[in-house]
């Protein structure tokens, strides 16, 4: 494995969008130079030396990379750290037998081969990880799931789990050529009890439809995200998702009663359960809600949803400082407790963003531009009390100078323009251009910190967007460039991380690990508790076929 900044020479000349796959000649070249300690950055600048002419060396790394095209056996992707990983030698690669049996097991049309479909499936929301998956499997049951692990499991053949591969830490898509086995018609809701409110799905229901299902039922999915539109049950819970709610309903460590999962040998584990209280032994459910598909393949879900209240206020407010940020969210957590179900904030850069690059976005405060921005919405079941509270709040909060502008939405239209601006921050940022994306847990009080001090660290080069979930203590720090460039990328990391870990804070608060951060565990986990991951994933997956690569640091994955 080659690692660090030596590649970033060859890097700079990649494609704008895309990612390098390495020949057999890079790779050789670089086995060569590792062997013989000679890091590429020295090897090109060896050769500045000798060839006056720059555009040679140009053409010398051309070569490589155009050649690299044609197998790949390493990959490196952009917007983390430069790692080379290697394709696990002990996988076996896809033949006509195995498509065959496929088809046998499936049928032809749950067999996708087609190269535009591959294309999308391989390529990640932000379009920075790209794999080179052949094919993509559709399974329609449990069984089916089962009959493709276990066949898989047998011949050594390393999987994805996708769903609405929506995730931003390229842990839906393939390294290389791993099969992906996609979710999406596995979408049956199979019961919901409207005494308890309980619903039992499939795993891949898509999660505005079952926002729509239990809102015509008089229930509430206990998670909301932007995403909702195509991210599917099966992937929030296997990314244990946070999202817009969970200061009030908590995290699908909670609200999730049980799951079915389908083990990398296609052994199901039935722990579907409906009981809010069961403590007969381990509680396994848990070890797949958030294991990012390393562990098992979630096939069933059973969550416990919440009834719908009648009163939902949303309020789009301004405040001039951080700290009057931070002491609302106090205040609001005081007076509004039992009928607060968001507190989310923006700062102005990312308001910026959103009015620049959104299409029909509109500043709801637009007389001025303010330095943040504060959503607050309360939902209860008393309208005309629920309203007083918050306006109460409100005015208190207003004479106090903790906000200095304010609007509550007067309909369902307008409340959705706000949310609009809130959760439109990611699309944004995609449409600005190359964005490096860190997802943190820090205390309140000190997370503002590291967007100050980011911002003198990048200067003129990017700009640096922070937003997030400021009710559970979790910024989205965002730092948005017209090009990925490995001069920037040296400026954030490892400082981001290094600054959170000093802060006792997570490098990884709701988006999970995936491609971007296994081998980053160590900033948020002892090397105890890792080690102890790494025994688990041996025990539940020995081939290490399912979602190779990800979650785990390289160093502790079964296939070293
Ligand atoms: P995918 O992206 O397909 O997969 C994610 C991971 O789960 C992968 O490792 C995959 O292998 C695994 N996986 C998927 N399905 C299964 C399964 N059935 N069994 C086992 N493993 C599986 N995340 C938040 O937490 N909060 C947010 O507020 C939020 N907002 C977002 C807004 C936008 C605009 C976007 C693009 C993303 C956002 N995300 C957010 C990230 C993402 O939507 C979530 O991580 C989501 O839960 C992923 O679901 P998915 O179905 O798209 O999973
Ligand atoms: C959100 O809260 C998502 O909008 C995405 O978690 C965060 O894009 C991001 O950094
Ligand atoms: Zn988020």
């Amino acid at each position: 494995m080659v690692e660090g900044g030596a590649l970033g020479q060859v890097n700079r000349l990649r494609e704008a969008s895309g990612e390098i796959e390495w020949s057999e000649a890079a790779l050789e070249l670089t086995r060569h130079m590792s062997k013989t300690n000679i890091r590429l950055s020295d090897y090109f600048s060896t050769q500045l030396h000798t060839h006056r002419n720059y555009s040679l060396i140009i053409d010398q790394i051309s070569v490589l990379i155009i050649s690299s095209l044609l197998q790949c056996n390493f990959r490196r992707c952009f917007g983390s750290a430069a790692t080379v990983i290697e394709r696990n030698t002990s996988f076996s690669t896809l033949n006509s037998d195995d498509v065959s049996y496929f088809k046998e097991l499936l049928g032809e049309k749950s067999v996708v081969e087609d190269e535009d479909v591959l294309l999308t499936a391989n390529t990640d929301w932000m379009r920075k990880y790209k794999g080179s998956s052949k094919l993509l499997l559709q399974p329609k049951t449990t069984h089916e799931v089962s009959q493709i692990l276990k066949y898989c499991n047998s011949r050594c053949l390393p999987v994805v789990p996708q769903g609405g591969n929506t995730g931003l830490v390229g842990g839906s898509v393939p390294v290389f050529d791993e099969v992906i086995i996609n979710m999406g018609s596995m979408n049956n809701i199979i019961s919901l009890d409207k005494v308890s409110g309980i619903l039992v799905c499939e795993a891949g229901c898509i999660l505005e439809n079952l926002i729509s299902f239990l809102d015509n039922h008089g229930f509430i999915m206990p998670l909301d995200l932007g995403a909702k539109g195509s991210c599917q049950i099966g992937g929030n819970v296997s990314t244990n998702a946070g999202g817009l709610r969970l200061v009030r309903y908590g995290s699908l460590h909670g609200t999730v009663l049980g799951l079915e999962a389908v083990l990398a040998n296609g052994d199901v584990i039935d722990m579907l359960g409906t009981l809010r209280k069961d403590n007969t032994g381990y509680d396994l459910k848990h070890l797949f809600i958030g294991s990012e598909g390393s562990l098992g393949i979630v096939t069933k879900v059973s969550i416990l949803t919440p009834p719908k209240l009648s009163s939902v206020n949303l309020a789009f407010l301004a405040c001039e400082d951080y700290f009057s940020c931070q002491k609302l969210l106090v205040e609001a957590k005081r007076r509004l407790g039992d009928i607060l179900s968001a507190f989310e904030f923006l700062d102005n850069q990312s308001m910026d963003l959103v009015l620049n690059h959104l299409e029909g976005a509109r500043n709801p405060l637009p007389s001025s531009m303010h330095n943040f921005y504060v959503l607050i919405e309360t939902t209860g079941s008393d309208e005309s009390y629920d309203k007083e509270k918050l306006e109460a709040f409100l005015l208190s909060s207003m004479e106090g100078g903790l906000i200095s502008d304010g609007v509550l939405a007067q309909d369902i239209n307008q409340a959705s323009s706000f949310w609009r601006i809130r959760e439109g921050v990611p699309e944004a940022l995609m449409k600005a251009g190359a964005v490096y994306k860190y997802d943190l847990s820090i205390p309140v009080e000190k997370m503002y910190d590291l967007v100050d001090e980011m911002r003198i660290r990048m200067g003129q080069t990017a700009k640096v967007i922070a937003y997030g979930h400021l009710g559970d203590s979790n910024l989205h720090l965002n730092i948005s460039a017209p090009q990925y460039d490995d001069k920037i990328l040296a400026q954030i990391e490892p400082y981001v991380y290094e600054w959170t870990s000093e802060h006792k804070g997570s490098i990884s608060a709701e988006h999970g690990l995936g491609l971007m951060k296994a081998n980053k565990i160590f900033y948020s986990k002892s090397p105890e508790t890792v080690q102890v991951m790494g025994s688990i994933k041996k025990l539940l997956d020995p081939n290490g076929i399912l979602n190779p690569y990800k979650v785990l640091p390289q160093s502790l994955s079964s296939y070293h």
